[in-house]
């Protein structure tokens, strides 16, 4: 029990030390296409875990629709491109229902935080 629970302590320690934990990050692959905007549409993720998202655009996206962001969680507008990988990184803090958007808020997706 007590080599056990050093194990334990050992890992969480290492987990909270280590950015490049694998441990509590989630990772998501995404697709864009101008038919079909972006797929998936919607994600569940554990608050304090590190969030990890790729887009890889098909089409280049244009009007209102051509940038993506994700207000309260990622602020910087990343404008779609075709062939060019769009990476999100950030860690909810807070539970909630996160709209995915355009540059001027208008909805394309959620990512739920527990
Ligand atoms: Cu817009």
């Amino acid at each position: 029990m007590t080599m056990k629970r050093i194990s334990l302590l050992t890992i969480a320690l290492f987990t909270l030390s280590s950015p490049f934990a694998i441990a509590g990050t989630e990772s998501f692959s995404v697709g864009y296409t101008k038919a079909h905007d972006i797929e998936p549409k919607s994600f569940t993720v554990k608050k304090g875990d590190k969030v990890h998202i790729e887009i890889n655009p098909t089409d280049t996206a244009t009007g209102c629709m051509s940038e993506i962001m994700v207000p309260g969680l990622w602020d910087r507008p990343q404008p779609l491109v075709k062939g060019k990988k769009v990476v999100m990184e950030f860690t909810p803090q807070k539970p909630g229902a996160y709209k995915i958007t355009c540059a001027m808020g208008v909805v394309r997706g959620v990512i739920n935080v527990k």
